[in-house]
């Protein structure tokens, strides 16, 4: 009999989502959410493994929960919810945590670029974050996970834990083994300013980043400033290749057009890097500015996002609860 489909992925209410949490999820999230049954979470728990402010951790939740709404979820097909709302994250990521191992932690990239120099001062959070990211998919028994290809890593720690787990307790197929759903185009949008570093909502400069709600006019500067080189755009890949910032615009545009990169580059090269910035600010301000203005809308209805919260938590307790109950049993708590 072929496994139910479920889909689980997380946002962190971190401040301002940009192009790269769009394209690389969000967009993804609602297409998803016509196929299969969707539960989308604002992971305020992992925000937490970096200090938050607590009232920007409350703003930034609902800004969180606007950006889902605004780019097409619909909270009565797919459940909206905050993590800690739902104890059972923190209580399944402590069992997991037993059952994850120190040196498959050890090798986890992002906690090293994240932790920086000075590891002995990063939260222990951050260093566990990985093992509780497994414990938001597995408490749902998801199947798949959009994320973009940053995460990947974690992903395949989640993997090992499931199959660790099912392996320890002796019940083969208890978890399903999440697969990732990755974008093929555009998995990791890349900094405006440095072609080699990705688009994140904690990088310093806003210039490095196209927000979700950001006016027209900045878009235009931003763009307008991001990097590139003095010559012209090359006409194939090998070329483009070794020109990370350049390569990053047209992976931008190839996706928001839909038009492979080979025909972009058929239409651009020999001209200058304006030309594309051009076309490229016309097509980010259309397809991300009614993005923004959503969001400013849905975020003076506060009451409104309660409501949407407050209904996925109970749908989520639900499953969780369940969930939970037959891995207690099946660890041995009583
Ligand atoms: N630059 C990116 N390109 C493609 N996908 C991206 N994602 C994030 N940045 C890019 C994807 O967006 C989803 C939500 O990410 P997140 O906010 O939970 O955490 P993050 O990956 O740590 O994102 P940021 O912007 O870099 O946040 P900060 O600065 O707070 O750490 C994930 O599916 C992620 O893959």
């Amino acid at each position: 009999m072929e496994k139910k489909k479920l889909v689980f992925s997380g946002v962190q209410p971190t401040g301002n989502l940009h192009l790269g949490n769009y394209l690389g999820a969000l967009k993804n999230f609602a297409s998803l959410q016509k196929e299969m049954k969707c539960i989308y979470c604002v992971v305020d728990l992992h925000a937490i493994t970096v200090f938050q402010k607590p009232e920007e951790l409350r703003k930034n939740v609902f800004e969180t929960v606007a950006s889902f709404l605004a780019t097409g979820l619909d909270s009565d097909k797919s459940i909206i919810f905050n993590q800690s709302s739902v104890s059972g994250h923190a209580e399944l990521a402590w069992i997991l945590n037993c059952v994850s191992r120190v040196g498959w932690l050890n090798r986890m990239t992002q906690f090293k670029d994240k932790a920086g120099s000075d590891k002995e001062k990063a939260s222990v959070g951050l260093y566990i974050y990985p093992n509780l990211m497994a414990a938001d998919i597995l408490l749902y028994k998801a199947t798949h996970v959009p994320v973009g290809a940053d995460q990947k890593q974690h992903l395949e720690l989640s993997r090992d834990i499931a199959q660790k787990f099912n392996n320890d307790f002796d019940c083969k197929d208890f978890f399903p083994i999440p697969e990732p759903l990755i974008p093929k185009n555009v998995s990791r949008v890349m900094s405006l300013r440095d072609g080699l570093k990705k688009m994140s909502k904690s990088e310093d400069s806003d210039y490095s980043r196209i927000n979700l709600k950001d006016s027209a006019d900045e878009i235009n500067k931003k763009i307008k400033k991001a990097k590139t080189d003095s010559e012209q755009i090359p006409d194939n890949m090998q070329t483009l290749q070794k020109k990370p910032e350049a390569l990053n615009l047209i992976n931008i545009y190839s996706e928001i057009s839909k038009t492979n990169i080979e025909s972009v580059l058929r239409e651009m090269s020999g001209k200058e890097y304006s030309f594309l910035k051009t076309k490229l600010t016309e097509i980010i301000i259309s397809e991300i500015t009614p993005v923004g203005k959503e969001i400013q809308k849905l975020l003076k209805d506060k009451a409104h996002l309660e409501k949407i919260l407050k209904k996925g938590k109970e749908k989520a307790n639900i499953i969780a609860e369940e969930n939970l109950k037959n891995v207690r049993e099946k660890v041995g708590l009583i």
